[in-house]
């Protein structure tokens, strides 16, 4: 009895605790055999041997249960020791961007006019030379042409110059009154500190029955939107020239760098030219069939917006990828 306790004792792992198992406990251990004795004790003596039997084999169970509740602990904290992880210590970091501010602008600038009921329209990147200059008053050998170095393809379609085409195919599948605005993509053979091959432009077309729109309507509604944008700026209009409005005129906000007082940004000007715009030229509306009514159009470029709203200085940074600039507007 000793013994077998002592043996159970003395193990050190599961293992063995299972080969301690079957030799005491097991159908050919110790006890079976000492079980297997009973058929030859003496009937008299057959009570006294089974009970003596009977709580050794419970001793020894209780043991043994002990022994193993002990070895299962420990071999789990050995488990959970080995398997231990710290969650205090610092994982890696994913690099995360944000909404190109470009897209960030022009998101602003359509929240605008759609909320005045301006429809969003677009329009093919690649266009032909009527919808492209010819109907916008722009003909061949037109000076303005040049302006407007201009990817062409060998077929003569070309990369839009600007999105207005976008305003044609509007009003060639369209009856006034229009209300749209048509943000975008556009191209041109520029490339140099202050032009990108490729950028953005809102363009803007209100058109009505003769004399419903006009330029008062044109200014107030310009106004109102430069204020939308950039908050409380002065806003200037100066007469200028494009082939498809007259009159024409530029606009100009106050300068946001130096309130008007003359910096580097705006040239000592005290002003920053931000839109282009006018109304609409008799000619376009020939080129697509409108009889009987006039509108006002304007034009803008996206970057130079995002530029100014975040005042980024360089236009290339817009361009490179890196994310570090989207970092800076999460
Ligand atoms: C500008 C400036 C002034 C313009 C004109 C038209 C159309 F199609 F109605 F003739 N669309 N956009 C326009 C007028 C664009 O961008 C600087």
């Amino acid at each position: 009895m000793e013994e077998l306790k002592q043996k159970i004792e003395d193990v050190t792992n599961l293992d063995t605790l299972e080969s301690v198992r079957v030799e005491i406990f097991g159908k050919k251990g110790i006890l079976s055999a000492e079980f297997a004795k009973l058929k030859d004790v003496p009937p008299a003596e057959k009570k006294d041997f089974a009970k003596g039997l009977n709580d050794k084999k419970s001793a020894l169970t209780e043991i043994f249960e002990a022994k193993k509740a002990e070895l299962e602990k420990e071999a789990m904290n050995k488990q959970l020791e080995s398997e231990k992880i710290d969650v205090t210590m610092y994982g890696y970091e994913n690099k995360k961007g944000s909404l190109h501010p470009v897209m960030e602008t022009m998101d602003k600038i359509i929240d605008y006019f759609a909320t005045l009921n301006f429809s969003v329209e677009t329009g093919p990147l690649v266009e032909d030379d009527f919808t492209n200059f010819e109907a916008l008053n722009l003909p061949k050998n037109h000076p303005a042409r040049e302006m407007q170095d201009t990817f062409f393809f060998k077929d003569g379609h070309l990369l839009r110059t600007h999105t207005s085409p976008v305003q044609i195919r509007t009003m060639l599948k369209q009856k006034p009154p229009i209300r749209m605005i048509a943000p975008g993509t556009v191209f041109r053979r520029d490339y140099d500190l202050t032009h990108t091959p490729m950028f953005h432009q809102v363009e803007g077309l209100v058109v009505g029955k003769k004399g419903e729109v006009s330029f008062a309507n044109l200014k107030f509604i310009l106004e109102d939107f430069l204020h939308y944008m950039f908050g409380d700026v002065d806003v200037r209009f100066r007469p200028s020239f494009f082939p498809f409005t007259e009159p024409s005129t530029e606009v100009d906000i106050s300068c946001i760098f130096c309130e008007g007082e003359g910096c580097r940004v705006c040239s000592h000007t005290g002003w920053l030219e931000v839109l282009g715009s006018g109304v609409v030229d008799p000619n376009v509306f020939k080129a697509v069939g409108y009889e009987d009514v006039s509108g006002y159009a304007f034009g803008l470029g996206v970057e130079r917006f995002a530029m100014l709203l975040h005042k980024i200085p360089d236009l290339r940074s817009l361009f490179e990828g890196d994310i570090r600039l989207l970092e800076q507007f999460r």
